[in-house]
């Protein structure tokens, strides 16, 4: 069935251009004909045009392209569709506009590795040790042959892509960056990659595109230590002087473009990035997946570096917010995103691709750098109205902007309630394309593919969030289980908070998670405790 759509897409698209060119070597005087037998031959190669044109249409409306935008550390506040009015986003919004805007949806995790992790495995990452965040030099976390959101893509006749943020390992341990390097990407499904192959606060400061770093000089190799010194250039912690913008916490090994970094780096200089240009160059490279790729069915994972640290947009977005570099990182990636959206509608692509946008955790103001972030904040809320942020178990943890677009299929201008999570990505789009999850694949991802398009306002009925605490929402219930000693539950470093029993929430009255209720219903909280034991138990929930 796959193969059979592949084939009538291709035969399709090469129609339309045997006849596209046609028409216009007919329209350009190429053919000597008569006015009268031009507009017969040109009425009939319309006529087919337009029937063929439909052909391809209804096929690619079984296989529309698919581009998963993925916003850094973005709160569900922090774009204008959803309440923002100290910065505005009108690209953002405008895959609001034209499609469906969830409420209720949530990336996995309240930190970026084991979000991602759990987006393209379909398995809650505290399942699984070593899926915390990860060091720029971590091994490839998700392992060769790994049945994952793009392997599932592919094997659905999709063209796979990643360009962007990666921070989910590569290599075997200890990599090489000088040579290949693998396993990453290109073994879990993605036929193309161009990375940032961890943070930008994170060495190695460079890119990875497939195996290879990009611009690599081989005689100034890359060497690259999380533990201790490796050649002899200034860090921050010693040459504060040199820095143009300074740590609040960590962020004191080798300085890079004037930011120092979590780590220690050495060689490479050809091949660094430079900050300011990031948003360029990744976006660039984002269209250009669009442009190779229009004549067959594809699949972009865009992974953006904003709005994380360090926050150093393009002098061009530099002071377009009241709100300091955050401000301006978000006016950015509203740039992106318009970019991208931009190159749909010129390749005529918009009408039958899925577009995706979501952040990988909620919104974090000080994190690690002095960028005015606290100080510019002025009535900005960057969770909306929800509690917490990045590392929180807090709704604003996990609750984050989740806008679906397809013009062909999905309704403009809607909204809905439905409880979705990114984890649901693999088995929904495994249902789409009609492959057949194994026993052991995606363990924890369920199919939300009629609510993902509007179908229906049915989500899931309960969804486990994961900070440092665990917390079961259950409908509209919310419990946050006991950890040991104090966990932070707020947003970062601004207050730790911590229960001597396990909260109780009910989001339909209290969606700011201010009011514990659990002394009047202990049989609830006994309830939900037992269901959330059961499903980490039982290492799957589907
Ligand atoms: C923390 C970093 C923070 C950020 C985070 C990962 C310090 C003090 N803090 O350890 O700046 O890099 O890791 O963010 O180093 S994430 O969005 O990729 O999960
Ligand atoms: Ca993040």
């Amino acid at each position: 069935m796959i193969k059979f759509l592949t084939e009538r897409l291709s035969v399709g698209n090469e129609r339309s251009r045997v006849l596209q060119t046609r028409v216009l070597q007919i329209s350009s005087g190429h053919l000597r004909l008569t006015t009268s037998a031009v507009a017969v031959v040109l009425l009939g190669a319309i006529c087919v045009f337009t029937i063929n044109l439909k052909t391809v249409q209804a096929a690619s409306t079984d296989r529309p392209n698919i581009v998963l935008i993925y916003a850094d550390d973005l709160g569900y506040g922090d774009i204008s569709c959803n309440g923002a009015t100290e910065v505005s986003t009108p690209n953002v919004d405008r895959i609001a506009k034209e499609g469906l805007n969830f409420t209720d949806g949530h990336c996995a995790s309240a930190t970026c590795t084991p979000s991602r992790y759990a987006m393209l495995t379909g398995e809650y990452a505290w399942r699984k040790a070593g899926t915390g965040i990860a060091k720029g030099d971590a091994a490839a976390i998700i392992r060769p042959e790994r049945t994952t959101l793009a392997s599932i893509l592919k094997k659905g006749g999709y063209h796979t892509g990643v360009v962007g943020k990666w921070h989910l390992g590569l290599g075997d341990g200890n990599v090489n960056w000088n040579a290949e390097i693998k396993p990453g990407p290109r073994e879990i499904g993605f036929d193309e990659s161009f990375l940032i192959p961890a943070t930008g606060d994170r060495v190695p400061c460079v890119y990875v595109e497939d195996r290879h770093v990009v611009g690599l000089d081989p005689a100034d190799p890359i060497k690259v230590s999380f533990s201790e010194q490796v050649g002899d250039e200034p860090t921050g912690r010693a040459n504060a002087a040199l820095l143009k913008m300074h740590p609040s916490h960590g962020h004191d090994f080798t300085i890079v473009n004037g930011i120092s970094r979590i780590g220690y780096m050495s060689g490479g200089h050809a091949a660094r990035w430079v900050d300011e240009e990031m948003a360029d160059v990744i976006t660039t490279r984002a269209i250009k997946f669009v442009e190779d790729n229009k004549a067959k069915p594809f699949f972009l994972f865009f992974s953006y570096h904003d709005i994380h640290v360090p926050r150093v947009p393009h002098p061009r977005f530099v002071g377009k917010t009241t709100m300091g570099p955050r401000g301006d990182a978000i006016i950015q990636l509203d740039w992106c995103t318009g970019e991208i959206l931009k190159a749909l509608d010129q390749h005529g692509l918009a009408e039958n691709t899925l577009v995706i946008f979501s952040s990988d955790n909620g919104p974090v103001i000080d994190d690690g750098y002095q960028d005015e972030a606290v100080e510019k904040l002025g009535n900005h809320k960057p969770a909306g109205p929800f509690r917490g942020g990045k590392y929180s178990a807090y709704e604003g943890g996990t609750r984050v902007p989740f806008l679906v677009r397809w013009p062909a299929k999905v309704k403009a201008g809607t909204t809905s309630e439905a409880l979705i999570c990114q984890i649901d990505f693999p088995a929904s789009f495994a249902h789409f394309v009609g492959y057949e999850l194994k026993e052991e694949d995606a363990p924890d991802s369920f199919n939300m593919w009629s609510p993902l398009i509007g179908e229906s306002t049915t989500g899931r009925d309960h969804l486990i969030e994961h900070a440092k605490a665990l917390s079961y929402r259950k409908g509209n219930w919310k419990i946050i289980e006991k950890t040991k000693g104090p966990k932070i539950l707020e947003n970062t470093k601004t207050e730790s908070g911590f229960y001597d029993n396990i909260p109780l929430f009910d989001l339909n009255t209290d969606l700011g998670e201010k009011m514990n209720i659990a002394a009047q219903h202990p049989k609830k909280v006994a309830e939900l405790m037992q269901e959330l034991n059961q499903i980490r138990d039982a290492g799957r929930s589907r």
